[in-house]
């Protein structure tokens, strides 16, 4: 089978970075590039991330491209469960790989227009903010033709907030660029709050993640131990959500999810609900469905799925 083409928008990030190592060692997905926002961190640290997690993967031959310094309308936030360099604790060597020259926007149109003409259309991971593709998008509507689906982690629909008692961190970081992404008129799948809050990554799993993963053992296992939010009123269990490596799961095995087709609005005026994402379940607005919402996940398939990709660390073929 054809790999899937995949461009991976993201603000690494402890989780953005465990969907990346995913992602490096998943032969169905041919990565185009990454292209940092920014979002947990400030831009020029994304960036910077981006570019370790590549050489940590042994992935160097993938293009990063630096995306947007700004949400669109409003200041920047940024994250608060990564660690000062939004690798928590870890402290990954200097990367001897730089960023391209082009722009995360450009380089969004210039595949997208590509692949509008080819007809070999590009699926969209979209971990962070969106800024990088609704301003995309503003440029050169005409892209959405090259879009095959976008498959995001945002959004809060049953589940309460992360960051306001509305909403989540990637949503209320750039509202507006949701607004805009959810009203393009592309396939959109959205893993809310919804489905990472069942996904929850304990620390047993931590311990046998860092004994299948070979030589990316140590970093992983300082970067899951980071991420424990010791929350057990709020999620049920030790642990932290797992939120962006979700969306790797989900193209690579959708057996373990279920969605449900609702049209998603995203508020961008009220300061009090700002980035609140609203489905309507129930056809209250007349319009119709522009996303698939993960309602449901298999939390035990999804991490022995991740169990078995990053194991692949292990073995001699991962350079
Ligand atoms: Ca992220």
């Amino acid at each position: 089978m054809k790999p899937i083409s995949i461009i991976v928008d993201c603000d690494p990030g402890i989780d953005d970075t465990i969907a990346l190592l995913t992602a490096f060692v998943s032969p169905e997905l041919n990565i185009l590039g990454i292209t940092p926002v920014c979002g947990n961190q400030p831009l020029e640290r994304t960036v910077r991330n981006a570019l370790q997690v590549c050489e940590l993967g042994g992935r160097p031959d993938i293009p990063v491209f630096a995306g947007c310094f700004r949400p669109m309308l409003r200041e920047p936030i940024h994250g608060q469960f990564h660690g000062k360099t939004g690798l928590g604790n870890t402290v990954l060597p200097e990367p001897e790989k730089v960023a391209e020259s082009k722009s995360a926007v450009d380089f969004l149109i210039e595949t997208l227009t590509e692949a509008a003409r080819t007809g070999e259309r590009v699926t969209l991971c979209c971990l962070g903010p969106m800024t990088n593709l609704a301003v995309a998008l503003r440029m050169k509507p005409q892209i959405a033709e090259g879009v095959e689906r976008i498959v995001m982690m945002g959004g809060a629909y049953r589940e309460p907030g992360n960051r306001t008692m509305t909403s989540e961190f990637n949503m209320l970081a750039d509202p507006h660029a949701a607004h805009v992404v959810f009203s393009s008129g592309i396939p959109l799948v959205a893993l809310a709050l919804d489905a990472t809050h069942q996904v929850m990554l304990k620390p047993e799993h931590v311990a046998e993640f860092s004994r299948v993963s070979g030589r990316i053992s140590q970093t992983l296992a300082e970067l899951m131990a980071f991420w424990d939010r010791n929350d057990v009123r709020r999620y049920g269990s030790r642990g932290g959500p797992l939120h962006d490596p979700l969306v790797m799961a989900y193209i690579l095995a959708p057996h373990l999810f279920q969605t449900e087709k609702a049209r998603v609005f995203v508020e961008h005026e009220s300061e009090l609900c700002m980035g609140q994402t609203i489905a309507d379940w129930y056809g209250k607005s007349g319009l119709e469905p522009n996303a698939d919402i993960v309602t449901k996940v298999d939390a035990e398939g999804v991490i022995a799925f991740f169990l078995d990709r990053l194991s692949r660390y292990a073995e001699k073929a991962v350079a």
